[in-house]
């Protein structure tokens, strides 16, 4: 195979006749100001430069949305609807050019971007404008929380902001979005989609920024309700920081999911769907099947089959779209796994990646059940792997960490994997799969993973609340 990189003239022109950025406040950029550049990981040129929100900027976009709301829940829920179908519609028409840019601004391989993230985003809003249909005959009772502020990572920037935006706007919020520093790009490309889609000035609103114009937006008084994604660290600050405050607030953490191999599974497709769960996105995934853990029995055979796979895996230039394993999103983030693998005492089975923001898909064995690697999130394209003998090991194992995001459960016997799902303490199991996502189906976790969930009707209604009203029953007049 030859490098057979993606365009990126239209993404690369989007960029320069908008750059430098301002906030999208109101249904329009604001004038651009004081702020940082946005970087392609996989190159480390400057993409553009964005602006640094402050407190004034949120309060502005909090103003803009509030001023919005009550007439944005008032229309029926089928006219949001079709507002959320165009945004759908329009995810799909710019796909190129949205999967383009967040592959430059992430590091992601393109065939990722393009197949996985971008479809997902258009599924989300499709499924959420059908939700919004049912909301005014189905949920009477029921009324939106107000302004939603939402806090976004950078290793999924725009299915983040649809996990988040969809339901919100579905259910008669409006928004106002903080992406992450790293990626703000698709985030303003939205919003200027939005525009496209006709919605209503103030209805979303982007403030780009660092962790500070984050904690601005948490802090608003007059926001109703926070969502986050990110880490486990920060996500304790807002918690303590909404605390008493009556903003509403889910949370979605860190991971360090564990994939359980029992001796009668399937290995080959195991081997798949280990390469799916610790190497797509480069394991920056919350969810990502981190820790291995494999019967005894078939640890060697198994071993041994996921290095071969290993030394197929193609690592480089993320806008080749034979690659499998990209850039990693900033050299913050590199150094991190860097300085954790370096740490470890275990045995490292590392395949050659190039120089630069890449780090090698790597394997590490002989590992304790308490050293760090086994215990923390390293987010990087790194598995840690240990064995176990019996089923309740493989339990106790499986939940000897402070997390409790996903798991994924592999074996033929089928009463072994329904035994095993309800004694893991995890949010999301999967079954002989891995990273399976949905609109419909609620996404988020237990323990220090966070509360909540996003999709699924559940998702919808961590954006309402339930109105009691009275109503005076009167006598069917004769
Ligand atoms: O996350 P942060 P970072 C984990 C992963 C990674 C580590 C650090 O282990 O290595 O976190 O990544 C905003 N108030 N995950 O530093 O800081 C910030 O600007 C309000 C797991 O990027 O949590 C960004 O928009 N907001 C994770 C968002 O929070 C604040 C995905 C996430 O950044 C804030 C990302 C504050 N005080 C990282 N401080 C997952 N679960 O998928 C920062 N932010």
């Amino acid at each position: 195979y030859g490098p057979a990189p993606e365009s990126r003239t239209e993404a690369m022109a989007w960029i320069t006749q908008n750059a430098p950025f301002g906030h999208w406040i109101n249904g329009k950029f604001t004038d651009p100001a004081d702020g940082f550049a946005t970087k392609n990981p996989a190159t480390g040129t400057q993409l553009a430069q964005v602006t640094q929100g402050t407190a004034a900027d949120i309060d502005a976009a909090v103003k803009a949305a509030r001023k919005a709301q009550p007439k944005w829940a008032r229309l029926p829920g089928h006219k949001r609807a079709a507002y959320l179908y165009a945004l759908a519609r329009l995810v799909q028409k710019h796909s190129r050019l949205l999967a383009v840019t967040e592959t430059l601004d992430n590091g992601k391989p393109i065939r990722e971007a393009r197949d996985i993230d971008i479809p997902l985003v258009a599924r989300h809003f499709y499924y959420h404008a059908g939700l919004a249909q049912l909301l005014t005959s189905e949920q009477p009772e029921m009324e939106p929380l107000g302004v939603c502020g939402a806090v976004i990572p950078w290793n999924f920037p725009l299915l983040m902001l649809a996990w988040k935006v969809a339901p919100a706007l579905a259910a008669g919020n409006t928004v106002v979005l903080k992406p992450a520093e790293y990626t703000p790009l698709t985030a303003l490309l939205f919003a200027q989609i939005s525009r496209e889609a006709g919605l209503p000035p103030g209805v979303l609103n982007v403030v780009t920024g660092d962790g500070a114009t984050g904690a601005a937006l948490v802090d608003h008084a007059d926001v109703n309700k926070i969502a986050f994604t990110g880490s486990t660290e920060v996500g304790r600050k807002i918690r303590a920081a909404t605390a008493g405050t009556g903003k509403a607030l889910t949370l979605e953490l860190g991971g360090k999911s564990p994939y359980i191999v029992f001796d009668d599974a399937d290995l080959d497709s195991a081997v798949e769907g280990l390469v799916d769960a610790i190497w797509f996105n480069g394991g920056q995934v919350c969810c990502a099947g981190s820790r291995l853990l494999v019967q005894e029995g078939v640890a060697e055979r198994f071993h041994a089959k996921l290095r071969a796979r290993m030394d197929g895996l193609r690592i480089g230039d993320p806008m080749d779209k034979c690659i499998d394993v990209g850039a990693v999103v900033d050299p913050v983030q590199l150094a991190q796994i860097t300085a954790m693998v370096d740490a470890s005492a275990g045995e490292k089975y590392q395949i050659p990646c190039p120089e630069g923001c890449f780090y090698p898909p790597t394997l590490i064995t002989g590992l304790g059940a308490a050293d760090p690697l086994m215990q923390e999130e390293i987010f990087g394209p790194v598995l840690v792997s240990m064995t176990f003998r019996t089923p309740a090991e493989a339990v106790e194992l499986a939940n000897n960490t402070r997390y409790g995001l996903a798991a994924s459960i592999w074996t033929e016997t089928l009463n072994l994997a329904l035994d095993m799902a309800p004694k893991v303490k995890a949010g999301v199991i999967w079954i002989n799969g891995s990273n399976m996502f949905d609109a419909a189906a609620g996404f988020g976790g237990v323990r220090e993973s966070g509360f909540g969930r996003e999709g699924g009707w559940e998702g919808l209604l961590a954006y309402l609340r339930p109105k009691g009203t009275a109503r005076a029953l009167r006598p069917v007049a004769a």
